[in-house]
């Protein structure tokens, strides 16, 4: 039987240790979620790093994970501490992240920092060598490993690869400033069929294949000597029904048994009936657009006074790449608007903005998602956004109104949202305001359609249609190499 391995830059589980023993704790992201689905199915094996420098740990204690992963299905890449800096924190967050994020004056173009993206993305290709067989099929993960399907394509001709890209493809004049550019177009195009959320990226991709390589394009179909590789559009779901219903259960908890941010939450409300949450949650990320959000939320408060006191802003922020000066600079950003605006607009019982940097467990996420009233995301770039698949998904009483940012790949799969650009300030200083007097029939209307539509194709649905995708490749080029 053919096998479908995956590999991605982390491993779907992270290492513990406790009384001198180390543990497997499992990844509940969206993409562990989807591709345990797949995987298992196809009894493939999981290629990846565990998420810890080898040089931490003696060679015996390295020896013991890699024993617990591989019972786990999963093959380890190892990593040193200097391969993480200059090939994770370097190459992959401080070059192709900023670059592809549009954020072009962010972008390091070390040299070293490319050389030691080629040497690790080897290691997992290498990696993968050692486990496929005959006419196996491999889906590669996100701009961690871009190279890697031309390094596998060129070893294994025989087996179908497959790259799903996680954050936006840019447009062509943005993604020609790398120095690296026809390295990378000419690693992914070893895949034979390459995903991206949005069409908009897919064409940025196949616009950038046509004007450095020169290569026929029909469709979505580019042709190279023999081969045949497929672009296309599938955009990530999420584990919908899990959502839906924590979020019933969490609804109809008794009292006694309602965790504690639940019951401080609705201490709130009971303070005035007529208050109103407004709730976004991210990893703290520049192209999230934070400081532009915590801008608008200031400007609305100064445009409607009306609301001061009766509306809040709940803020939670995932601590997140630390060691980028970008990052560092744009936590002391965010803490200081944070500070501006509950200085100008607080009083003795009530604070505009309640802050949390950190992550916080499932279970109160989904609380905060069935709480809050409006959901408010504004990224200056961003290639999904599952946040908003999962606040939607956790309106189990259809309630509940979007902003979302145009710049996101979700917002295709939310036209009944409301939709804002996050650098317009008074335009999402008015859009919270419209959110807020909703009427709820049309907050139902609206949501109803949106909730439907994600609960059709999500993140099960998605991965099953990417296989199929594969398959279908495959087909198609034996067909054609027959001819
Ligand atoms: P991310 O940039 O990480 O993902 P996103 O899609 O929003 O962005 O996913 C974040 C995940 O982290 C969500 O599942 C959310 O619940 C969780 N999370 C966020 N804040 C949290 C907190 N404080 N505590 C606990 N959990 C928290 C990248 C791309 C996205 C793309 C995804 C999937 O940048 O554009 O949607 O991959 O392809």
């Amino acid at each position: 039987m053919k096998k479908l391995h995956i590999v991605s830059n982390r491993l779907p589980f992270s290492i513990v240790s406790e009384d001198d023993k180390f543990l497997l704790k499992p990844s509940v992201g969206g993409l562990a979620t989807g591709m345990k689905s797949v995987y298992k199915d196809f009894e493939g094996r999981w290629i990846g790093w565990p998420g810890i420098a080898t040089d931490s740990y003696t060679v015996d204690q390295f020896k013991e994970i890699e024993g617990l992963l591989d019972k786990e299905g999963c093959d380890t890449v190892p990593l040193t501490a200097d391969e993480v800096h200059t090939f994770y924190e370097g190459f992959c967050n401080r070059t192709i992240w900023p670059l592809f994020h549009y954020f072009n004056q962010y972008v390091d173009y070390s040299p070293e920092f490319w050389e030691s993206y080629v040497e690790v993305n080897q290691k997992f290709a290498d990696k993968t060598l050692e486990v496929v067989e005959d006419g196996d099929f491999v889906w590669v993960h996100d701009y961690q490993l871009m190279l890697v399907p031309g390094m596998l394509k060129a070893k294994r001709p025989d087996i179908t690869i497959g790259f799903f890209l996680h954050i936006p493809f840019p447009s062509y004049e943005v993604f020609r400033i790398l120095p690296w550019r026809n390295e990378l177009l000419g690693g992914l195009l070893g895949a034979d069929l390459i995903g991206f959320h949005t069409y908009d990226y897919e064409r940025h991709f196949l616009s950038s294949v046509r004007r450095l390589f020169g290569y026929e394009i029909s469709f979505n179909q580019i042709h190279i000597d023999e081969r045949i590789i497929l672009a296309d559009a599938f955009p990530m779901g999420i584990d919908y029904d899990k959502f839906h219903d924590s979020a019933i259960k969490t609804i109809s908890r008794p009292m006694q048994e309602k965790s504690t941010l639940h019951k401080e939450l609705e201490k709130y409300f009971l303070v005035s009936p007529d208050r109103k949450l407004i709730l976004s949650i991210d990893r703290l990320d520049y192209s999230k657009g934070i400081p532009n959000r915590l801008r608008a939320f200031e400007k609305f408060l100064e445009k409607f006074p009306e609301y001061r006191t009766k509306v809040t802003l709940v803020m939670l922020a995932v601590p997140s790449r630390n060691s980028v000066p970008q990052y560092q600079r744009l936590k002391r950003e965010v803490d200081e608007l944070v500070g501006r605006i509950n200085g100008l607009y607080g009083t003795v019982n009530y604070a505009p903005v309640w802050y949390f940097y950190r992550s916080m467990p499932f279970e109160n996420l989904v609380e905060l998602y069935s709480m809050s009233d409006v959901a408010l995301l504004t990224p200056v770039r961003d290639g999904m956004n599952l946040v908003a698949k999962e606040y939607v998904a956790s309106r189990t009483n259809q309630t509940g109104v979007m902003i979302i940012s145009e710049m996101t790949g979700v917002v295709k799969e939310m036209g009944e949202a409301i939709v804002i650009n996050p650098n317009h300030e008074s335009q999402v200083a008015d859009a919270i305001k419209q959110a807020l007097e909703m009427p709820i029939d049309e907050q139902r209307a609206r949501m109803s359609v949106i909730q439907k539509r994600l609960k059709r194709y999500d993140v099960f649905k998605w991965a099953e249609q990417f296989v199929s995708s594969l398959k279908r490749i495959a087909q198609i080029q034996t067909d054609f190499l027959a001819k």
